[in-house]
C-alpha cells in the first residue's frame, strides 16, 4: 500500500513523517520547497508544485484501489481544490481530508472522502484512518460487483436467525442496487417464533432457496456463513462472503471479509454504513442491532471492538421497544404446556437441573425450558432434553463460572452426534436411528437413562443422578384431586 501526503505546513509534515516511520511507502506532494529537507532523513520522495492544479498523474503517480492520498491543508478553500481535483482525476485510491476547520460541508460534498479534523499523530488515528480508507474500498468492491449484474442472490445457511437476517438486509441497504433485483433466500426453514416476529416486524423478505436461483442470479452473496457450509447440488459459486465464523477451508469468492473475532456479522455490515457515511434506516438499525444482541448474548459475549463500535452506534439508531416486541414473541400457548411437563419431569440434584422432555413439538423448546431454569436461585447446570423431528436434542446451559458447557456437550455426545458450543450455553444432536441399540426403546424413561449415562462420566451431579436409579413414572400432565 502506497501512501501520498498532499499538503504543507506542521501538520501535512507530521502526517507525512507518522507513515513513513510505520515504514508505508509515503510519497509527499508540497508547494513548499523546504519540504525535501524537513523529511530528508525519512526517504520520502517529495514533489514540488502548486496545490490548485496538484494533479497526481502528471506527477507520474499511479494509485490503485490499495492505496491512500491524504490531503492536509489547512485553508478550507484550497482544501476543497485540491479535494476535487483528486475526486475528479478519478484516483483510484481512498481519499483522506484532513482539516483543522468545520469538515462537515466538505464531507456532504464528498461523502466518499473520510474527512477529519484532527492530528494524526498518535497509533490510534493512523490506525483509524487506515482502516477507514480499507472500509471504503471494501464497499467500493461490492458495489462493483453487484452492479455487474442484473440480479443479486443473497444466501442465508440453514435456518436464518436474526444476524443473517439483519445482514441481508443491510447489504441490500448497501449496495445501491434496485430492490426487486435482489433477492434473499435461505436453505433452512423459519423456525423460532421472534425470527417469524422479526421478518414480519421488519418487513424482511426472505424465501425458501431453489436451485433454479442459481440460474436466474448473476452475483451470489453469502453472509453470516461461509461456502463450505452449504451442500447444495449444484454448488453455488459465490460472489460475496461476509462472515464471522471461524474460517474455513474452502473457494476463495472476489469479495471476502470474514472476521472470526467479531461477536456478529451485523458488526461487519454496521461498518461499511459507518465508514462510509452511507444513510441507515431505522428498519435496517434495528435488524442490525437486534442481530448483535442475539449473537452476543445480549452483549455479554467478549466483544470485539467492531462490536462496541456497531453498539454505539445502532444504540441511536435503533427502535428498541420494537426489538423488544420481537424478544417478546416467544412462546405459543403450546410450547406453554411443555413448561407444565418440564416441571413434573424435572430432577434436581445439588446445584443441577435435569430433565428430560420427551417428545416436543420443536427443540426450541428445550432452549425455552433449558433457559427458564437457569434462573432458579442456587443453580449452576441445567440440561434438558427432548425429541424432535427424529433427534434427540439436548440443550445445556451454566453460569460459565469454571464450568464449560461446550466440553461437557462434546465431550459426551461428539462421538455420537453433532455436540459443541460454547462456555454458558451448548448443545447436542443425535439421529434416534444412530443410537437405536443404547435406546433400547421409545419410552422416555429409557431416553432418560441413556441421556444419564452418557453424561455421568462427565459431571459429578449426573452421577448422583445415576445412582438414584431411573425415578418411578411421573405423570406428564397434571392430575386434578379432589
Ligand atoms: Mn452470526
Amino acid at each position: 500500500m502506497r501512501v501520498v501526503v498532499i499538503g504543507k505546513g506542521h501538520r501535512f509534515l507530521e502526517i507525512a513523517r507518522t507513515f513513513a516511520r510505520k515504514r508505508y511507502p509515503v510519497t509527499a506532494v508540497s508547494p513548499d520547497p523546504t519540504t525535501a529537507v524537513e523529511l530528508s532523513s525519512l526517504d520520502v520522495p517529495v514533489v514540488n508544485g502548486p496545490l490548485e492544479s496538484v494533479d497526481l498523474l502528471q506527477s507520474r503517480i499511479v494509485l490503485d484501489r490499495q492505496d491512500l492520498v491524504i490531503a492536509a491543508v489547512d485553508d478550507a478553500a484550497l482544501l476543497r481544490t485540491v479535494i476535487q481535483r483528486l475526486v475528479a482525476q478519478g484516483t483510484a485510491a481512498a481519499i483522506t481530508a484532513v482539516t483543522s476547520g468545520e469538515g462537515a460541508s466538505l464531507q456532504r460534498e464528498f461523502p466518499e472522502v473520510d474527512v477529519r479534523n484532527e492530528d494524526l499523530r498518535g497509533e490510534g488515528e493512523l490506525h483509524a484512518i487506515l482502516h477507514k480508507a480499507a472500509t471504503i474500498r471494501r464497499v467500493r468492491r461490492l458495489r462493483e460487483l453487484a452492479n455487474g449484474a442484473r440480479r443479486l442472490l443473497i444466501l442465508i445457511f440453514g435456518n436464518p436467525d436474526p444476524d443473517a437476517l439483519a445482514s441481508a438486509i443491510a447489504l441490500k441497504g448497501l449496495l445501491r442496487k434496485n430492490p426487486d433485483q435482489m433477492t434473499v433466500a435461505y436453505t433452512g426453514e423459519v423456525g423460532r417464533l421472534e425470527n417469524r416476529a422479526m421478518m414480519r416486524m421488519l418487513s424482511i423478505s426472505a424465501i425458501p432457496y431453489e436451485a433454479s436461483m442459481l440460474a436466474s442470479h448473476e452475483v451470489i452473496a453469502c453472509v453470516d456463513c461461509q461456502p463450505s457450509f452449504f451442500t447444495l447440488q449444484p454448488a453455488p459459486r459465490f460472489d460475496i462472503v461476509i462472515d464471522h465464523h471461524p474460517r474455513a477451508i474452502g473457494p476463495e469468492a472476489p469479495f471476502t471479509d470474514i472476521r472470526p473475532r467479531t461477536g456478529a456479522t451485523s458488526a461487519i455490515l454496521t461498518e461499511y454504513y459507518m465508514q462510509t457515511g452511507e444513510r441507515m434506516s431505522r428498519r435496517v438499525a434495528t435488524a442490525l442491532y437486534y442481530g448483535l444482541k442475539v449473537d452476543t448474548n445480549n452483549f455479554q459475549r467478549s466483544l470485539a471492538e467492531e462490536d462496541i463500535a456497531a453498539l454505539k452506534f445502532l444504540y441511536g439508531h435503533a427502535d428498541k421497544h420494537l426489538v423488544r416486541k420481537i424478544e417478546l414473541s416467544q412462546f405459543t400457548a403450546n410450547t406453554l404446556d411443555y413448561f407444565g411437563i418440564a416441571l413434573l419431569r424435572k430432577r434436581v440434584v445439588r446445584d443441577l437441573v435435569f430433565a428430560h422432555l420427551g417428545l416436543v413439538e420443536s427443540a426450541d423448546v428445550c432452549v425455552h425450558i433449558a433457559d427458564f431454569f437457569m434462573r432458579m436461585n442456587e443453580i449452576s447446570w441445567v440440561i434438558v432434553g427432548g425429541i424432535a423431528g427424529g433427534r434427540l436434542v439436548v440443550v445445556f446451559r451454566c453460569d460459565g463460572y469454571q464450568k464449560h458447557a461446550g466440553r461437557l456437550a462434546e465431550s459426551a455426545f461428539a462421538a455420537i452426534g453433532s455436540a459443541g458450543g460454547h462456555r454458558t450455553m451448548a448443545r447436542a444432536e443425535i439421529e434416534l436411528e444412530r443410537v437405536r441399540d443404547q435406546v433400547a426403546g421409545p419410552s422416555n424413561e429409557t431416553v432418560e437413562e441413556f441421556l444419564v449415562n452418557r453424561l455421568a462420566p462427565h459431571l459429578r451431579q449426573v452421577r448422583r443422578l445415576q445412582a438414584e436409579g431411573s425415578p418411578p413414572p411421573r405423570p406428564v400432565a397434571p392430575t386434578r384431586t379432589k
